[in-house]
């Protein structure tokens, strides 16, 4: 049996760089996507941010005052997330890349694994010819840049692409894994956060090196077995998971802050009427269907409440998803004593849309 040959494709500073094919006239600009809180000119974080950017500091979850103050004489230009965009984008990348794969696996908007053991024969001097064809049809498709790593699974694939980006493709064989792992700090390593990291210190490991040389039994004392074994594991670069398509169990939603606390239904349902047409186009993006449509409301007190109902036929029409979420606003706002903060809409229940469906959800 030969070694598997994993890529991890991860889009480089995703929602800027949409946002410059989109216009790209700023790309040699700083650009900073933003989440507006609304509630003062300036308030809320920055999502992401291009390379010129982040070049001059900017992160993401910045307050934007604080990325506006770092880029204060620059011709930054700062825009508001858009988020419909950024999904349709990324559902048509992602179908492009699962004809590339023997199975795939999307994480998150902007990443996905392809396992490719099968169609390159185990062969990793092909891979790096696979990732270059893929790198080129995203371009040629999108205009859009990403970086990839390959390695011989899911665990070095994804150390392989963080290692040189924007734009990169690294590669990292089997008998590679030490050379490129121990001289990394800790923190590399998915599941080692801040505290971790901080306990890791007390103990002198700083680097996975270190990490990988420290006795395992002693692992296992401080972080319990499960933890303290899968770091051992880690560090030497092994890991067993497969890459797989994940479910459609899970959910889609938007939850935006009011301009003012309020009980007023219109202006409620101005901001959720907002939210459906987004959740709307990322079902026709990745033809779902929902099931489950829910309301979500941080009350002015923050306090959480939701509600929800399943309707009898699954469906991706817009104006029943904006009547479902009226009906359920409509008695929620008489039944509250509190004004509302933020609101927001959950659907779930989601499923591929079959044909004979389509035909069904449009009589409802
Ligand atoms: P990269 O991969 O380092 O070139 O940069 P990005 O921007 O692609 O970063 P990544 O892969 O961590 O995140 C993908 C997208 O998710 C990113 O374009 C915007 C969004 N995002 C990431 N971090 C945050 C955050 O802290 N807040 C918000 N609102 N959005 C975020
Ligand atoms: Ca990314």
């Amino acid at each position: 049996m030969h070694d598997r040959v994993i890529m991890l494709i991860d889009l480089d500073y995703f929602y800027a760089q949409v946002e410059e094919t989109r216009n790209p006239s700023i790309s040699n600009k700083p650009v900073v996507v933003c989440v507006y809180s609304g509630r003062s000119e300036d308030s809320g974080a920055v999502s992401t941010a291009n390379y010129v950017a982040r070049k001059l500091g900017v992160k993401s979850g910045m307050p934007i005052v604080l990325a506006k103050a770092k880029l204060r004489n620059t011709d930054a230009v700062f825009l508001p997330v858009n988020n419909g965009l950024y999904e349709e984008v990324s559902a048509r990348i992602m179908n492009l890349l699962r004809d590339y794969a023997d199975s795939f696996e999307q994480v998150g908007i902007d990443e996905a694994y392809l396992d490719v053991t099968q169609r390159i024969g185990g062969n990793f001097q092909d891979a790096a010819k696979l990732a270059q064809t893929t790198k080129k049809e995203i371009k040629t498709q999108t205009s859009l840049t990403c970086s990839i790593g390959v390695g011989p699974n899911k665990l070095v694939a994804k150390i392989a692409a963080d290692i040189q980006k924007p734009d990169g493709l690294t590669i990292i064989r089997p008998e590679q894994i030490a050379d490129y792992f121990s001289p990394l700090p800790i923190d590399h390593l998915i599941r080692v956060g801040a505290k971790t990291k901080e306990k890791m210190q007390t103990l002198a490991i700083n680097t996975i090196g270190d990490l990988a040389k420290y006795d395992v039994q002693k692992l296992i004392d401080v972080f319990g077995k499960t933890l303290g074994l899968y770091f051992h594991n880690a560090s030497a670069g092994i890991d067993n998971e497969p890459v797989q398509e994940r479910g459609e169990a899970e959910s889609i939603s938007r939850i935006s802050t009011l301009k003012e606390d309020t009980l007023d239904l219109s202006f409620i349902l101005e901001k959720t009427n907002q939210q459906c047409k987004e959740i709307h186009a990322e079902l026709e993006a990745r033809t779902l269907i929902l099931r489950t449509v829910g309301i979500i409301a941080v009350m002015k007190d923050i306090s959480i409440r939701s509600r929800s109902r399943s309707l009898e036929i699954p469906t991706n029409r817009l104006d029943v998803l904006e009547g479902v979420v009226k009906e359920l606003f409509e008695k929620f706002v008489t039944e509250s004593n509190l004004e509302f903060r933020r609101v927001g809409v959950k659907v779930s229940g989601l499923a591929r849309e079959q044909k004979n469906q389509k035909q069904l959800t449009s009589f409802i």
